[in-house]
């Protein structure tokens, strides 16, 4: 990428609190391989012979509900290859200019094309912040999530409040709400800010970047096929978990087979 156009990059993700990246930026070959390796996990079979964390969907569970698996890149080399290719890491490193960037956790999700409401397919709006209190306040964090399908506006595409970042920690929202009006409007954010609802389209091997602050949610898909990612959850050298702890979401930071650096290091 030229230098000017990182430029950019970076300056309408600080402006937005995310960045879509567009067009794929991983080989078909090796997004091909991820999603049989994603498949793999979702049927119990771990090609590195290690299992993924407990996890909220384990194999044998509903394919209609919400998938979503912990730290999938422990049970499959195709995933872990994804997370190293290296044009992640330098668009991770043009957004923030960071030196160093890690990849300390990694969810599998899948969204199955339902029209039952009570198959909670659902994610509420949330800031990861929430979520992230092992973490040092302050702490520079944020998420790269790979597309392994084609994401459409039919998809249940993940939406951004564009410039939400900017509001700080709001103690509000819950990624299990359903009713995804219904809590915006309770989100109670200040009547000055006029925040854009945005939704992340993306071809497969496309990537969204967004800030730990940036509220983000998303609805049922009725494409007609599943929506498949990778939520990949980033730090730069400017962070610390709290107390230096290694515990919690932190607690393979220490293990770069498992929590690759995807830049610098
Ligand atoms: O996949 C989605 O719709 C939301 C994922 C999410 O909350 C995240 O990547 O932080």
């Amino acid at each position: 990428m030229p230098s000017s156009s990182k430029e950019q990059a970076r300056t309408a993700y600080e402006r937005n609190g995310f960045y879509l990246v567009q067009e794929p930026i991983f080989p078909d070959e090796l997004l091909r391989r991820a999603v049989d390796g994603m498949e793999a996990i979702r049927r119990g079979e771990y090609d590195t012979g290690l299992p993924p964390q407990p996890s909220p969907w384990n194999p044998g569970d509903d394919p209609n509900t919400l998938c979503k698996i912990e730290q999938p890149q422990f049970a499959s080399h195709a995933i872990r290859e994804l997370l190293r290719y290296p044009a992640l890491g330098e668009w991770a490193a043009a957004l923030t200019g960071a030196s160093m960037v890690q990849a300390w956790w990694v969810q599998l999700l899948v969204k199955p094309s339902t029209a039952d409401p009570e198959k909670k397919t659902n994610i509420g709006w949330h800031q990861d912040r929430h979520y992230w209190g092992i973490w040092e306040d302050g702490s520079e964090l944020f998420t790269a999530w790979i597309a392994l399908s084609d994401v459409t506006e039919e998809s249940g595409p993940m939406r951004f409040l564009r410039g939400s970042h900017k509001l700080g920690y709001r103690q509000q929202g819950d990624f299990y709400e359903q009713d995804l009006e219904a809590q915006r409007e309770g989100l109670r954010l200040p009547e000055s800010e006029a925040v854009e609802e945005v939704a992340a389209i993306l071809p497969p091997g496309g990537v969204s970047f967004h800030d730990r602050l940036t509220f983000h949610g998303s609805g049922p898909n009725r494409s007609g096929s599943p929506r498949r990612s990778l939520a990949v959850h980033l730090r730069t050298q400017n962070s610390r978990p709290v107390e230096d702890k290694r515990a919690g979401l932190a607690q393979f930071i220490d293990d770069p087979e498992l929590c690759p650096f995807i830049y610098g290091e």
